[in-house]
């Protein structure tokens, strides 16, 4: 029987966390043959409610879960992890200014940071979910200088999956045969959902989304502002935000990180920008990646017409301006 891998979800006691600790539990992040031992942070005023889950979770008796750390303390919940899933963080509130939030998350991540660097397990995978996800990602990153750039990721698989499910509805085909859209740049309303490169399945073999859909100005309109403003959309009918789809993104995300993409196939992550595309180094920035022995790669060569180019840098600039914010909120 293989090791328990040690999975952290910091923000374990909120709605993501509630979502996601069974689906890991149940081998739905790493597979159903791989057993695990959850680590479970929140925040003092939550921990009451977290103890509640670490209950729940003992009573659900799931067979791979081998054991439940659920703790307020940052070292404790960091110490051995292989996974950390960091779904904790300061939500903005109404009437609250951009540089107030981010200065309370500048702050929880460069202290997580140095708990992951001084107790995570050698070679721990990280996935930031809290917004904003890309800038979390990138202070983690900074202040964790000891772990390789390549092992700090943020979500936008999320507004992947939903660039799926709309062209599936769209076409009335499988969603399992749609594959291949991308999504550039910040997890925010500024991301580009991208349909150039992607394709379904049909019995005659791959076809491509756009010769399918034929209606560019469904695709360069409608398509792009639904995935991006699909979150707000989540809101307004449920009353609370994604949590679900946000929980079950998180594990397709690490389950593909770790496991492999298939043949053929990429997936988008905000991973450490090495230029290319033109995008600036040094941002965490969301790009097609495929993933082999537990590595990503960012998929290299894809045309980029002049529309693409424009969102491509409108979404890359506005994370400039969140680094620039980010770094204003250490001094
Ligand atoms: P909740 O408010 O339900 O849960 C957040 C939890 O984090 C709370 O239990 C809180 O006590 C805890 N927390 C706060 N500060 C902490 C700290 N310093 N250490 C540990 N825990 C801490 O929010 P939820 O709906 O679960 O969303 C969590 C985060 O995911 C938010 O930042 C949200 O904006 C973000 N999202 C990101 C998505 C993505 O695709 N990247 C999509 C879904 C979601 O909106």
């Amino acid at each position: 029987a293989k090791d328990p891998v040690r999975v952290l979800v910091t923000g374990a006691a909120g709605q993501i966390g509630y979502a996601l600790v069974p689906m890991i539990a149940r081998g739905v992040m790493l597979g159903a043959d791989q057993p695990v031992i959850l680590h479970m942070l929140d925040i003092p005023p939550a921990a009451e409610a977290l103890n509640g889950v670490k209950m729940e979770l003992v009573d659900a008796a799931f067979p791979l879960l081998k054991g439940v750390v659920a703790t307020t303390d940052v070292v404790e919940a960091c110490t051995g992890v292989n996974i950390a899933v960091m779904v904790g963080g300061f939500p903005r509130k109404e009437g609250m200014e951009r540089k107030d939030v981010m200065s309370k998350n500048v702050s929880i991540y460069k202290s997580q940071a140095s708990a992951l660097e001084k107790h995570a397990a050698a070679n721990c995978k990280v996935l930031v979910v809290a917004n904003p996800a890309n800038t979390n990602a990138l202070i983690l990153k900074e202040f964790a200088p000891s772990i390789p750039e390549k092992n700090i990721s943020c979500l936008t698989r999320l507004d992947h999956n939903r660039a799926l499910g709309q062209i599936s509805e769209r076409l009335n085909v499988q969603v399992s045969d749609v594959k291949n859209v991308i999504i550039w740049g910040n997890h925010s309303s500024t991301q580009y959902p991208d349909v150039n490169h992607a394709s379904v399945n049909t019995p005659a073999g791959a076809k491509a989304v756009r010769e399918l859909v034929s209606d560019d100005a469904w695709l360069n309109g409608e398509f792009i502002t639904t995935v991006q403003q699909r979150g707000a959309a989540i809101i307004k009918a449920r009353k609370l935000s994604s949590a679900l789809s946000a929980a079950s993104a998180a594990c397709d995300h690490i389950r593909d990180w770790v496991l492999g993409t298939p043949e053929g196939t990429w997936v988008s992550m905000g991973v450490y920008s090495d230029g290319s595309y033109n995008v600036p180094a040094g941002l965490i920035y969301s790009f097609p990646v495929t993933c082999q022995n537990g590595e990503w790669k960012i998929v290299q060569g894809l045309p980029i017409d002049e529309f693409s180019r424009k969102k491509l840098d409108l979404t890359a600039e506005e994370l400039s301006e969140e680094k620039a914010l980010a770094y204003s909120c250490l001094s």
